[in-house]
């Protein structure tokens, strides 16, 4: 490949896919892929206007076989995915740890691309599915592209690369059936965990609701394996990567998840291609845990081992750059889809360790691109294409874009010695690690990878009640599928050696016996770090989705008011009515409707809010649409707001229990609950108890319905 470096700078890589963009069509007429003008196609070329169509006909002959060869293999997992473009900028310099160019100069931006996705589905499977999340990132530096294929997950569910087709065979849908497609729900996923424990730990977060992210902008990543940054002296320290959303952690619920899927099965493609469309630009820090090498056995789990975290409590997690994610693709396939992260893409100051699983993937991206990119020359598809300049021997193969001229060997004189070999002062050059190694060449695993419980139960232990039950919840959804009583059984035989307390509440709840507590993991430890708790973020209420329900006769001024205040703190309101159009309200004056409610869901958002009218508003109390809006909004936990008579719309869950304590000429907040009766009331303290509750995303301590 030629060297096309468009510079460097944040808008390096726009520079460069401006060369490769398709011609416009605005200038000029329709053509062939050969350049020929076309006249008209609509109509094959036919022998008689009744007639058999000509094998001549080479427009309708290209057009066809283009379009018979519009796919290519989806990625065998990860294969559902959003992408965007942004950039990164480190904090400071982080010279004492690693060289990379661009870990450097707070002063230079590394254009990005990431690349979100769920694993188990296949390209058209819904968005909320139960499922780690992948988040993989390029950075297009000066030094050649550095992926880090990274999961919203810290750790994986198994040791050694060598069992992932088994481990991925087993999550796949059951080869007889095809069944399930995007769900973990089903035997052979949970007959492979049963019999192999090393997957437990990971299994926890699965069942958490960290598997559920209510968006990708609100979602952790990880590097996953301990990774090593050099430094220029060749100093190593080992490293952990962590992105932590600006947004904070947020997940769904799993029944609204579900409910998603039907709704609107696009919905976190859709959300982040929104927020990024409307300047809700995601923000991401990147934090590194670092360890000396000379402290590599001081910990009581192997660093290598893939299933174990560094708990955060013990390394902390060191800011030391943010990404901002601020230009959507323009063309899913040519970029989202076609983008090719690899491992084994690193830049001079970062290398590897002798992870297994890590060691294994070094081969596997490669080698699964080859085909589904159609042959070696991926790399020059505009978003893979590096910004800095490609000059080897590497010649020749399928969709060769490149046209090189002279020598294609190493040594040459008739080529004049090019490309040269970098000298052995040349910063620039990836120099591998010296690291000693010796041993049998043996098949073993190594002991210090035995712990399989210690760390599934220091996750159990992390957890706030309602994060227990949730998991408790998704064991017994999970388990409740699997059809073979044998594997319930084996699969609460493991808990029980993680929590005794789990293994009662999944066994009981899928109806198999539990084994005794003498039998069960007595682990202590917790890290308050894994908790949703305290992962809120900025505690704000930037992107938050709020819808208002109205009708006619509304207390407009107060809708107004009301969401001039969410907006101002960066929320997005929609007036959802009956029917679309506008409603008049009370004032007189007519009111834009953004959606019909029967077309959309509370699912859809994060808070609702019932406004009050003098006329209007208890007409929603008997639509059915509202009903449920609201019955389901207050079930997930979601903040409610009432204000006037609309606090009377709530009313329709009275008969469900809804307790609503608010008096006349009082603003109460409770469970999220926001609510202010007092017709035309002065919104500003309403508004303040409204924000406070959005901010805090989900109520759990909610009283649930019918009790
Ligand atoms: Fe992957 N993984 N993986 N993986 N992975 C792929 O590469 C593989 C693992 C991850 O948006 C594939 O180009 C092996 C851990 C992401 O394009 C494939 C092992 C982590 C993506 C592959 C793992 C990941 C992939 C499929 C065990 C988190 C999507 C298509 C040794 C740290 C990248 C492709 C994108 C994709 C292999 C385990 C993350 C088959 C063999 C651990 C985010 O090569």
């Amino acid at each position: 490949m030629t060297g096309d470096s468009a510079g460097t700078g944040a808008d390096g890589k726009q520079r460069q896919r401006d060369r490769f963009r398709a011609e416009d069509p605005a200038t000029g007429p329709l053509t062939t892929d050969q350049g020929v003008t076309v006249d008209h196609t609509d109509d094959s070329l036919a022998a008689g206007e009744r007639g058999p169509t000509l094998l001549e006909d080479f427009h309708f002959r290209e057009k066809i076989t283009r379009f018979d060869h519009e796919r290519i293999p989806e990625r065998v997992v990860h294969a559902r995915g959003a992408g965007a473009y942004g950039y990164f900028e480190p904090y400071e310099s982080c010279a004492a740890f690693t060289r990379a160019a661009f870990l450097q100069d707070p002063s230079v931006r590394t254009p990005v691309f990431v690349r979100f996705s769920t694993v188990q589905g296949p390209r058209g499977s819904a968005d909320t599915v139960r499922d780690v999340r992948g988040f993989a990132t390029k950075f297009y530096t000066t030094e050649g592209n550095y992926d880090l294929v990274g999961n919203n997950f810290p750790v994986f569910f198994i040791q050694d690369g060598i069992k992932f087709p088994d481990f991925v065979h087993a999550v796949k849908p059951e080869p007889h059936n095809d069944i399930p497609t995007g769900a973990s729900a089903h035997d052979t996923l949970w007959d492979f965990v049963s019999l192999q424990p090393e997957t437990l730990h990971t299994i926890m977060w699965l069942m958490s609701d960290r598997s559920i992210p209510r968006s990708y902008r609100m979602m952790q990543g990880f590097g996953v394996h301990t990774f090593r940054f050099v430094a220029a002296d060749g100093r190593g320290t080992f490293v952990k990567f962590h992105w932590k959303p600006k947004l904070g952690v947020h997940c769904l619920t799993w029944d609204e998840a579900q409910e998603c899927q039907g709704r609107d099965p696009d919905f976190n493609r859709r959300d982040l291609w929104d927020a990024i469309a409307s300047g809700d630009f995601p923000e991401y820090e990147l934090g590194v845990q670092l360890v000396p090498e000379s402290d590599e056995f001081a910990f009581d789990f192997d660093l290598l081992d893939p299933t174990k975290i560094i708990p955060e409590e013990q390394v902390p997690v060191r800011p030391i750059g943010r990404m901002v994610l601020d230009r959507n693709p323009e063309n899913f396939f040519a970029e989202t889809e076609q983008v090719a992260f690899h491992t084994a893409n690193v830049v001079p100051g970062i290398d590897f360790t002798n992870d297994p699983l890590l060691q294994a993937r070094n081969f596997s991206y490669l080698d699964t691109q080859l085909i589904r990119l159609g042959g070696p020359n991926f790399a020059q598809i505009p978003v893979n294409r590096p910004l800095a300049p490609v000059r080897n021997n590497q010649r020749d193969g399928y969709h060769q874009g490149a046209i090189h001229s002279g020598t294609n060997y190493t040594p040459n004189s008739l080529g004049g010695g090019c490309p040269a070999l970098a000298g052995p002062d040349e910063l620039r050059a990836f120099t591998h690690h010296t690291e000693r190694v010796d041993g049998q060449k043996i098949r073993r695993r190594s002991p210090s990878f035995q712990d399989h419980y210690s760390q599934a139960a220091l996750f159990w232990n992390s957890m706030a009640d309602w994060e227990k039950q949730h998991i408790v919840a998704a064991f017994r959804f999970e388990l409740g599928k699997v059809g073979a009583m044998s594997v319930r059984e084996r699969t609460v035989s493991e808990l029980n050696k993680v929590d005794h307390e789990l293994a009662v509440e999944v066994g009981t709840g899928v109806g198999v016996p539990v084994p005794p507590d003498s039998e069960a993991g007595s682990y202590k430890l917790a890290s308050p770090a894994l908790s949703l708790r305290g992962l809120g973020g900025d505690h704000g209420i930037r992107t938050r989705q709020i819808a208002v329900l109205v009708t006619d006769g509304v207390d407009a001024d107060q809708v107004v008011a009301v969401r001039d205040e969410l907006t101002s703190q960066g929320a997005v309101v929609e007036a959802l009515a009956p029917m679309d159009g506008t409603v008049g309200g009370a004032d007189g004056r007519t009111y834009q409707v953004d959606r019909a409610l029967p077309t959309v869901a509370s699912v859809l958002y994060d808070a609702v809010l019932l406004p009050g009218g003098p006329t209007g508003t208890p007409a929603l109390a008997h639509d059915p649409d509202v009903t449920r809006f609201v019955r389901d909004a207050y079930r997930h936990g979601k903040p409610i707001g009432a204000l006037g008579s609309g606090v009377g719309v709530l009313g329709c869950l009275r008969a469900e229990g809804l307790r609503i304590a608010s008096e006349q000429g009082n603003v109460v907040s409770e469970h999220g609950v926001v609510t202010d009766p007092t017709p035309g009331a002065d919104v500003t303290s309403f508004a303040h108890a409204f924000v406070q509750a959005i901010a805090a995303h989900r109520h759990w301590d909610r009283p649930p319905l019918g009790s």
